[in-house]
């Protein structure tokens, strides 16, 4: 692999938080195949420790700012993959008052935080309208945390 290339697609964010573009696209099709498959299974979250999140956002749809604090575990760091129409995500401090960076995420993104940015407040700005060509007029996000 070409080393600049690959360099270019890790973007730090904050210490133990980077943005790695692209870094699902070649999956994308299999996990969007699969979080179809998974969906259609009642009960699957109960038999799931590591939780991990599906989100399916419309144009229009926000998520305010919020710290995913709800888990046990904060020694392991969120994965959150990005599949679909394009969002501004917002990357806060650890105060709710710190303003956010503005990170545009587009079908394929990875985004990461852990350690000391583990509870960052985040969220996601109102989608753009739009189709995109594998999942519609809708983004999913798949949201990968240590539950229990
Ligand atoms: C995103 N999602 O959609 C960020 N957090 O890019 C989240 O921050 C999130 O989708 C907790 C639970 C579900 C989520
Ligand atoms: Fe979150």
């Amino acid at each position: 692999m070409n080393q600049d290339l690959f360099d270019d697609a890790i973007l730090p964010l904050a210490t133990g938080a980077m943005l790695l573009r692209g870094f699902a696209l070649t999956a994308a099709d299999k996990l969007i195949e699969g979080i179809a498959t998974v969906q259609a299974q009642a009960g699957y979250a109960d038999f799931c420790p590591d939780a991990c999140l599906v989100n399916r956002y419309e144009p229009g749809t926000a998520l305010s700012l919020h710290q995913d604090k709800n888990e046990r575990d904060f020694t392991q760091p969120i994965v959150s993959v990005s599949l679909g129409l394009p969002a501004v995500f917002l990357f806060g401090g650890l105060a709710r008052s710190e303003r956010p960076l503005r990170v545009a995420l587009h079908h394929g993104d990875v985004v990461v935080w852990g350690g000391p940015s583990r509870l960052r407040f985040h969220g996601v700005m109102a989608l753009a309208e739009g189709v995109h060509q594998v999942t519609g007029r809708q983004r999913i996000n798949l949201t990968m945390r240590k539950a229990g």
